[in-house]
């Protein structure tokens, strides 16, 4: 069963997910060095149908054209020799000590101009990949410092570079789409663009907003408080669905990153039913970082665990709508709404007793995750 759902699913992991050697502000890095052309077989070795990456987790800034070609023919050997492709392209914006003010919304107009051109240049080398989306996730577009910069600066400063950068897509025509990735905070203060919510009023301003949508990430929903299916929701309800990037997080912490399934499994079921029941085409992308604790060996295990979890979630929204009483429980609450007249008038308060049916429907959501009850049986 697990199998055979998960011919149309696709599994995707950033590159700097498994290339990530878990180092911390606190402490130096675990596991040495992963170089990118062994992160793309290992993926492919271990059920990933796809990947995404940093530009420059494949081409050291600073390389020279002759050097950043050389690496794209090999990622591209490489893709062609496991069947892995390449479903988005972002670039880091965030490392370099040059962005700690910001990268598009930096105080210093040449350093914006630098966010730009990295920017530019990781367009072309996803294209250069055949992704299909640019993702951006602008990490260092916040402040510590409130004093420093009008928030509203901040976001002319986002909508001019997005303007820019969506024109500048859209003239290599070949049906690349952008994308933002929300966050609340780290490692900035507090980020401008925060929740999906944040994404989508933000994208309505832009001059090409049919080109560009939003990729949530569970995450970053926890630590912003929010409940990360309704993140999702919102971002499918408003045709925004670009791209996914699930992994588990306490909620209102720093940054943790977590496994899928590693933390608060009801909300990634949750999450999993909306895709899964929305027919959601895109691909399911993993961006967490295997425990620090883990070894070079470990980090194949992280990737078959997250792809698991995810398959064996699937397999309870499968078994949570096949559910005979879930079914009469839905078919009852619906009923309550079919009942109603627009011409009858409003209950009498105090007559409406039927919230109980939720106490039973959320207990078998519970039964159904912990595996007590078999295929639809008590
Ligand atoms: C950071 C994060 C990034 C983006 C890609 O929290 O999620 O890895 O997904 O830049
Ligand atoms: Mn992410």
């Amino acid at each position: 069963m697990l199998g055979g759902e998960t011919a149309q699913r696709r599994f995707s992991f950033g590159l700097w997910t498994v290339m990530n050697r878990g180092a911390d502000p606190f402490g130096a890095p675990t596991r040495s060095p992963l170089d990118p052309l062994q992160a793309i077989s290992g993926l492919a070795a271990h059920g990933a149908h796809a990947f995404e990456l940093h530009a420059e987790d494949l081409i050291p800034p600073g390389s020279s054209l002759p050097e950043r070609d050389r690496l794209l023919r090999a990622a591209r050997q490489r893709m062609e020799d496991t069947g892995i492709v390449c479903v988005a392209c972002g670039s880091d914006v965030f490392s370099d000590p040059i962005f700690k003010d910001g990268g598009l919304v930096s105080n210093e107009a040449r350093v914006r101009r630098q966010a730009m051109a990295r920017y530019m240049a990781a367009i072309e080398v996803g294209h250069l990949l055949g992704a299909p989306l640019f993702n951006i996730w602008g990490g260092r577009d916040g402040a510590e410092v409130d004093a420093s910069r009008s928030p509203i600066d901040a976001l002319k400063r986002l909508r001019d570079g997005f303007n820019e950068l969506a024109e500048y897509i859209a003239r290599q025509s070949d049906g690349m789409r952008l994308s933002i990735e929300p966050k609340p905070n780290e490692p900035r203060g507090d980020l401008y663009l925060a929740t999906v919510g944040h994404v989508l009023a933000f994208i309505a301003t832009l001059d090409r907003p049919e080109h560009v949508g939003v990729v949530p990430e569970l995450a970053h929903a926890a630590m912003a408080g929010l409940h990360p299916a309704y993140e999702v929701a919102h971002a499918l309800y408003a045709g925004k669905l670009f791209g996914v990037h699930l992994n588990a997080q306490r909620p209102l912490r720093f940054d943790q990153d977590l496994r899928f399934g590693g933390a608060n499994l009801k909300d990634s079921f949750f999450v999993v039913q909306l895709l899964e029941e929305e027919n959601w085409p895109g691909p399911r992308s993993f961006d967490a970082h295997p425990y620090r604790t883990t070894d070079e060996q470990g980090v194949w295990e992280f990737v078959k665990g997250c792809i698991r979890a995810y398959q064996i979630l699937a397999e309870k929204v499968r078994q949570f709508r096949e559910d005979p009483e879930v079914q009469e429980l839905l078919h009852q609450i619906r009923q309550w709404d079919e009942m109603a007249d627009p011409h009858e008038a409003a209950a009498p308060e105090g007559s409406v007793r039927r919230v109980f049916l939720y106490e039973r429907l959320d207990h078998l959501v519970f039964e159904i995750l912990m595996g007590t009850r078999s295929s639809g049986r008590g």
